[in-house]
């Protein structure tokens, strides 16, 4: 039962992501695709083209006024970062490309520095490709090990499994905040101290976490805490790497080039100060600034409003869709976040996505670059919805009475 559906002002805030009001063959948009990527408010498309069209310049290198005020906005972007998640320190936050990115640097700088034949690394079954294959290149390169935490058959971690794997030759933990497939809200916190007690780093992915929930790094104790400003209403191409000042500053850089220098002669260079350190050459300036307008534009809704409504919509959806005859739910962890994947019996979950998106509904569908955690589960792929805190009750309507017709069409 459905108990508030009045936290948000939601009409307000439907006005102000403009493609929310477009038609998808014929039929209005309804956007459950937002694991993947979410909707711009208008906020964020403004400051965009304010900054393309009277702001344009390059940041950390010129005197000029243009410059100076390209690198202000920028470091203030940082700053919004630093009190978003509560870092200690503002050169605690490292810009990147995205989650991928981040995760890539830590994997091939601390490997670089710190593996050695015979060290283990720890991740999950339910990890994105993103926190697999980085870590997996760098143990074939070190000679390390990659161990795997097994789940049960609701996409639980089994955290028995996971203090049997810690041990003195555990070096790196590295493990979803919440799973992009299933929802599950991962224990992370837990994870986290008894990893330290091991003598380990931990990273956490952070992707799917940040859009839905307060995150405090330095309450979860983490080193580093990676994720994507495109999936949290920011632009793409941009994101963020939170490390411990401590930590980074013991890594080797990851990349070389412009910025990320104090001095350089051809016999040797010397490295910039952290965060700079981290980021060679010209940064995603527009990325940044716009990533800090979106933190403002989820702070002025309430991160605890969005997790409460984003709740109450998925306790709906899956209400209603577990009376669809022959659906079944993938992922029923006790504690999840707004992502609700299926299958259907007898049908292909892509055929499902292709039927009702006809009828303007937008689902994810495929592997969602969890292929292992598809193995585990023996599905070739779900189909998945996620909402994000601009998703209706009525759109959950829409989208049962589409999966209804596709059920029936397939069958
Ligand atoms: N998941 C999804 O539809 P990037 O691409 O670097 O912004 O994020 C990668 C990533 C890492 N970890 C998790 C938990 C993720 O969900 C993602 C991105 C999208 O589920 C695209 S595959």
């Amino acid at each position: 039962m459905i108990k508030e559906k009045n936290i948000l002002n939601i009409n307000k805030i439907r006005d102000d992501f403009p493609i929310l009001k477009r038609e998808v063959n014929g039929k209005p948009l309804v956007y459950f695709d937002n694991g993947a990527t979410s909707q711009k408010p208008q906020l964020v498309i403004d400051v965009i083209n304010k900054y393309y069209t009277f702001e344009n310049s390059n940041i950390h290198r010129g005197i000029h006024t243009l410059s100076q005020e390209a690198t202000n906005a920028y470091e203030v972007a940082r700053k919004k970062v630093q009190r978003f998640v509560n870092a200690q320190h503002e050169h605690e936050i490292i810009f990147t490309k995205g989650t991928t990115d981040s995760i890539n640097l830590v994997a091939a700088s601390f490997g670089k520095k710190h593996l050695k034949k015979g060290d283990e690394i720890i991740i999950s079954n339910m990890e994105h490709h993103s926190n697999i294959v980085p870590w997996q290149m760098i143990c074939e390169e070190k000679e390390a090990v990659l161990k795997v935490i097994p789940i049960n058959d609701k996409g639980e971690l089994l955290m028995d499994e996971f203090k049997k794997l810690l041990s003195p030759k555990t070096k790196f933990v590295s493990i979803t905040h919440v799973s992009n497939t299933l929802g599950t809200i991962n224990p992370v916190k837990e994870i986290i101290k008894l990893a330290k007690e091991a003598g380990a780093l931990v990273l956490i992915d952070g992707a799917q976490a940040v859009p839905h929930t307060k995150i405090d790094v330095q309450d979860l104790g983490c080193d580093f805490y990676a994720f994507s400003g495109h999936k949290m209403f920011g632009p793409t191409g941009v994101g963020i790497l939170y490390g411990k000042e401590a930590i980074l500053n013991d890594l080797p850089p990851y990349q070389g080039g412009g910025d990320m220098i104090k001095t350089v002669t051809f016999e040797k260079t010397t490295y910039n100060e952290l965060p700079h350190k981290f980021e060679a050459g010209t940064p995603n300036i527009v990325g940044g600034i716009g990533l800090g307008v979106a933190i403002d534009y989820m702070n002025s809704i309430g991160l605890d409003k969005i997790e409460a409504y984003e709740h109450e919509l998925l306790t709906y959806a899956t209400e209603q869709i577990k009376q669809i005859e022959g659906v079944r739910i993938v992922g029923e962890a006790a504690k999840k976040a707004s992502v609700l994947s299926f299958v259907v019996d007898g049908t292909h979950p892509s055929d499902i996505g292709m039927i009702i998106d006809k009828l303007g509904v937008a689902i994810r569908t495929g592997h969602h670059c969890t292929e292992p955690l598809m193995n585990r589960l023996n599905v070739p792929g779900t189909a998945r919805a996620s909402f994000a805190f601009y998703n209706t009750f009525e759109e959950i309507d829409i989208f049962i009475a589409a999966l209804k017709r596709a059920v029936t069409m397939l069958k």
